[in-house]
């Protein structure tokens, strides 16, 4: 049975949807990064990036959320596009801008807005701007098909969907208001009783949820330097 390392957080969620939707068996292993299990020697033995997800597939071991998502779709044979190069390309592209564009703007939009010390008004500035201008991409993307890759549900939407959660802690409130397209397909796969199903899994176990001074220590590793020369 595949064992997934899991946080209730974006891009776990991803993978927890794939799992639901081609109804994988899975034993499901918290990960508290907040209490740094992550960085445990049996964790990073499996995941050197020392972050949630990862899967191990009888010998397969598999990190990287994106990574994970076309492992298991190439696995299954589901949520794939066509096998042809103009539908691969479009599916590897999306993909790709996903794990490399929405994943890590949004991710540093929400750690300097919500969670940096200050002074901060620069890198405020250049992460919103750049995680609004790439989930503007993917809702003109949106605005010409139902879903990432045309006419049927893949792989990509699922990608999408693990952040697409997160919209409004990462750009603000109003921040539908400008993704309209965003927002259908967030409420088209929320309905799904796979995501449900992958939603409900943050309840099976208790995380911490303070971001308290040890939890900062263990997720941002960096302040150590500032303190050392301080
Ligand atoms: N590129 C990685 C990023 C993984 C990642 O940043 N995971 C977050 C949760 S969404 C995490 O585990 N954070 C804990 C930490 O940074 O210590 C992926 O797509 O899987």
């Amino acid at each position: 049975m595949i064992k997934f390392y899991y946080h209730p957080s974006p891009n776990p969620a991803k993978v927890a949807l794939f799992l639901e939707e081609a109804n994988l068996p899975y034993e499901l292993i918290p990960v508290d990064t907040r209490k740094g299990e992550q960085h445990s020697p049996e964790y990073t033995a499996i995941n050197p990036n020392a972050k949630t997800p990862a899967i191990v597939d009888g010998s397969a071991v598999v990190f990287d959320s994106n990574a994970i998502l076309l492992y298991l779709a190439e696995k299954t044979g589901k949520f794939l596009p066509k096998n042809t190069p103009e539908q691969r390309a479009q599916m590897l592209s999306w993909l790709m801008f996903v794990a490399t564009g929405i994943g890590p703007y949004s991710g540093q939009a929400v750690h300097f807005k919500h969670f940096a010390p200050e002074p901060k008004t620069y890198a405020v500035n250049r992460y919103d701007f750049e995680a609004q201008r790439h989930w503007g991409l993917i809702d003109a993307q949106l605005s010409k098909h139902q879903y990432m890759l045309g006419d049927s549900y893949s792989l990509v939407d699922m990608a999408v969907w693990g952040w697409a959660r997160a919209v409004p802690f990462i750009l603000g409130d109003k921040a539908w208001d400008n993704l309209p397209n965003v927002k259908r397909l967030l409420d088209e796969i929320n309905a799904r009783p796979a995501a449900q199903r992958a939603e409900a899994l943050k309840s099976r176990h208790t995380f911490k949820t303070e971001m308290d001074e040890d939890a900062r220590r263990v997720m941002f590793p960096q302040n150590a330097r500032l303190d050392a020369a301080s």
